[in-house]
């Protein structure tokens, strides 16, 4: 029905909307694009090249030192779409870090949750809580929401890696929180392995029993390294019993089968030489890392070429999918865990 009794030539509207403004409030009426019949995210699809990543990361190790002020040498994965931001999305921080030799990186605690992937290199370590997790290529380390870390590399040779924290989610929920801790006196440590591998890591589908009730409620797993090795064969194996050309395998929390962490879903791909993944959508972005092969990633109506230790962001509801040239295995986090504890998570085949 008309309802001409409101025209646009009554001189008194732009005198309310005047008005309005300077109450600070806006009219509903007079704005688009909020609810939008699909996501329509700032994050665009990107790939951020090894070459480029490593070679500025070892100039920025010969540069810049790492000293309290700085602490960290990392550089940020700036997302084109994000008008500057140093997010790779919308939702995720992604960064390459570099430690040279005989460096460390000192302690500190936050509640951005973060993880580390070795894409290349080995002899560096990680103290989380106080408990040494030695890094090596293709192994996920976890640094969860409050626990202590600091990085050392005794070895002869620097070394990188790719680390992936939730900041834009905790910044976007105003509960970031940073202090700094008491630093351990490094030094090369002879333990091949984590107390946490230890206690957790023993074998298949089995947990340590009767530990303190502390141990079993910590928010994220309690198993804070995730070995290449173990992912290797789960995927191999996959393959082998499916007899199809990708399989897939998330990074789980031993005791509950939860993901790894509250805020951050990993996952690792593998997809045969000479063949095309699936192509699915879902919503909630994704930062991926090519660990091993050559191929091409499709990302919305893009496709940028993959070589080991690229990078590449998926913004939400865009379809993705791999092909690979020679055998690929892609790293992967998203932050499905915060769509589906809010009733958000939607997926698709494409
Ligand atoms: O290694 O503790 O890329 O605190 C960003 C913030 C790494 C770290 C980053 C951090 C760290
Ligand atoms: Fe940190």
């Amino acid at each position: 029905m008309a309802t001409s009794r409101f025209t646009d030539q009554d001189g008194r509207l732009d005198e309310l909307y005047g008005d309005v403004a300077a109450a600070d409030l806006q009219p509903l009426w007079k704005l688009s694009g909020l609810l939008t019949p699909e996501p329509v995210p700032r994050t665009v699809p990107y790939r951020w090249r090894a070459e480029a990543l490593s070679t500025l990361a070892a100039r920025s190790g010969e540069l810049v030192g790492i000293d309290r002020g700085g602490d960290r040498r990392v550089l940020a994965c700036a997302n084109p779409g994000l008008g500057g931001a140093p997010y790779a999305t919308s939702t995720m921080w992604a960064g390459m870090q570099y430690l040279g030799a005989g460096e460390r990186a000192p302690a500190h605690r936050h509640t951005p949750a973060a993880l580390r992937f070795v894409l290349a290199g080995e002899g560096a370590w990680t103290l989380v809580d106080g408990d040494p997790l030695p890094m090596a290529t293709g192994d996920l380390v976890l640094t969860p929401s409050m626990t202590f870390h600091e990085h050392h590399n005794p070895g002869a040779e620097p070394m990188m890696w790719l680390d992936v924290l939730d900041l834009p989610v905790v910044a976007a929920l105003d509960a970031v929180f940073f202090e700094e801790g008491a630093d351990t006196q490094g030094g090369p440590r002879s333990d091949p392995d984590s107390a946490a591998e230890r206690l957790w890591g023993a074998g298949p589908g089995l947990v340590p029993g009767g530990l303190g009730k502390a141990r079993h409620e910590a928010a994220h797993s309690p198993l804070l390294v995730y070995r290449r090795a173990g992912t290797d064969k789960a995927l191999a194996a996959q393959l082998a019993a499916t007899g199809g050309t990708e399989a897939q395998i998330r990074y789980t929390n031993p005791q509950t089968g939860a993901d790894v962490m509250p805020t951050m879903r990993c996952e690792m791909r593998r997809v045969r030489a000479g063949s095309r993944s699936r192509t699915t959508r879902q919503t909630g972005s994704r930062v991926g890392a090519v660990l091993a092969g050559a191929g091409e990633v499709l990302i919305g109506d893009q496709r940028f070429a993959l070589a080991p230790g690229d990078v590449f962001a998926v913004p939400s509801w865009a379809p993705y999918g791999l092909a690979a040239e020679e055998h690929l295995d892609v790293f992967s986090v998203s932050d499905a865990p915060v769509l589906e504890a809010l009733g958000l998570y939607r997926e698709r085949e494409c």
